[in-house]
């Protein structure tokens, strides 16, 4: 693989940047062969052509993805729905930020929609996922469905964690989440890799990460490991141009993120394609399970601030912000692309508009009458299985670990070596556990303990673990 790689690498042009490559978005301009098409209010087709020929650049790859992509009704209105849905469902979110019934962080996906989308519908029901905190789309493709997002988002016992994890941790079967370290889950995503190939069965796990993530040193440890023990990882950088306030070529010495894994294989797509993603991440699942990683860098750009308390326009200007919406938006293109192939009718996406607003609307109006979990709950769920005698807070009160809410399903993957652990024998600490009512009751009396006059005072009563 790596001779050929060399040998493509040497022939590759330096690939020019989205905002010259005036070309790559020919598709919303007059001149695109799909928008010269006459929109008609009626649907005709049941299968088409997408032309994605200068949708992708790549380097250190033999060839590219195929130039074009056969879409028919039901994948193009399953994509409709699933990015107007994930539009909504940020819509509400932020509005229910604002009214102060979500908390804490929010870190809207609005305007990325087509890369979730079109790598989701791609990957087969066996294939695992892992991103950062920008996660709420990731989660509703995952399965993850919109009353349990918007409940973790309020924090309420409907919602997917019961309340606890929030905007930045959702997970649910094959979906390792919604991570809030800049970078940490991609080497944990390699991990999903390591555990997958051993496996052998021909399944792959994605890694996301952003633009900001791409120059972490993990990043590069990742990629290295990945590549020489041939993992069946995709990494996918998602580069929405900006690391919270920083454009990317103020943080980067190079901004062509997909060329950065020497001597791993890059593909550059236009991630407000989702057709191209969707191509793109075929190819990838392919290519990943014979030669090992892959980058992925789609394009794509996010239209709210980095999190809830950035407005967004303090290091960008409004109009940049315009252009995008109006000019490169993933489901307006969708939606042009699909009208002018006879797949859609405006109608038809107007009609799915108007359910998903009803539907988000009425999810949102139950989550804010949901009930919050117990105090108590705060210990149950934190493991699997628990190994210890029990578990410790940040005081070193032990508490009993129980499971409430829903029992996630052991994950899929069996290694055929795999041994389970050893029992953990706790050595040194103290195993008496609370439950309920007594536990709260030992945090009230920890609490209430004086402040220490003297020095031995002080010693004694900072005992960390209750006798
Ligand atoms: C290790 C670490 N450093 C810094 C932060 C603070 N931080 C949160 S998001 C962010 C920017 C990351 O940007 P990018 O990777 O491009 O992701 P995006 O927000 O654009 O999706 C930073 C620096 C953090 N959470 N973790
Ligand atoms: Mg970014």
């Amino acid at each position: 693989m790596f001779a050929a790689a060399a040998a493509a690498r040497s022939s590759q042009s330096v690939p020019r940047r989205w905002p010259q490559n005036f070309r790559l978005f020919r598709w919303f301009f007059k001149e695109s062969p799909e928008l010269t098409m006459q929109q008609t209010t009626k649907s005709y087709a049941t299968e088409a052509v997408v032309d994605l020929n200068d949708a992708y650049k790549c380097v250190r790859l033999e060839k590219l993805p195929p130039e074009t992509l056969s879409i028919n009704r039901e994948l193009v209105q399953k994509m409709y729905k699933e990015m107007a849905t994930i539009r909504r469902l940020e819509t509400v979110a932020n509005a229910m930020y604002k009214e102060k019934i979500v908390r804490g962080f929010c870190h809207l996906y609005t305007g990325q929609e087509a890369v979730c989308v079109g790598i989701n519908s791609a990957m087969r029901p066996t294939d695992h996922l892992i991103t950062a905190y920008r996660c709420h789309g990731w989660c509703h493709v995952m399965g993850i469905p919109p009353y349990e997002i918007l409940g973790e988002l309020a924090g309420r016992e409907s919602g997917c964690q019961r309340g606890k994890g929030g905007s930045m941790h959702m997970y649910c079967k094959r979906f390792y989440g919604g991570n809030g370290i800049v970078g940490a889950q991609v080497p944990l995503g390699v991990g999903v890799g390591l555990a997958l190939k051993n496996e052998a069965k021909g399944n792959v796990c994605v890694a996301l990460y952003g633009d900001g993530a791409a120059n972490q040193g993990q990043i590069f440890e990742a990629y290295n490991i990945a590549c020489l023990w041939r993992l069946p990882v995709i990494f996918v950088c998602e580069n929405n141009e900006y690391g919270m306030g920083t454009k990317m070529n103020r943080s980067s010495c190079s901004i062509e993120y997909y060329t950065r894994g020497v001597p791993l294989p890059g593909l550059y797509v236009d991630g407000m394609n989702v057709f191209a993603m969707r191509n793109a991440a075929q190819f990838a699942i392919d290519f990943v399970q014979e030669n090992g990683p892959i980058i992925i860098e789609a394009h794509t750009y996010r239209y709210f601030g980095h999190s809830m308390s950035d407005p967004g326009t303090s290091y960008r200007s409004r109009d940049e912000v315009t252009e995008k919406r109006t000019k490169h938006d993933p489901i307006l293109y969708l939606k042009q692309v699909a009208i002018a192939k006879g797949l859609i009718t405006e109608d038809e996406c107007k009609k799915v508009d108007d359910e998903v607003k009803k539907e988000i609307q009425a999810n949102a109006e139950k989550v804010k009458k949901d009930k919050e979990i117990k105090p108590e709950e705060l210990w149950a769920d934190v493991y699997m299985e628990c190994k210890e005698d029990g578990i410790r807070d940040t005081i070193g009160i032990r508490h009993k670990h129980f499971r409430v809410g829903k029992t996630m399903e052991k994950d899929n993957i069996k290694l055929k070596s795999f041994k389970p652990d050893e029992k953990i024998e706790p050595k040194g600490i103290p195993t008496e556990i609370l439950e309920g009512e007594a536990q709260m009751e030992a945090i009230k009396e920890t609490q209430a303990v004086p402040k220490a006059k003297s020095k031995e005072d002080s010693t004694e009563k900072s005992k960390p673990y209750k006798k």
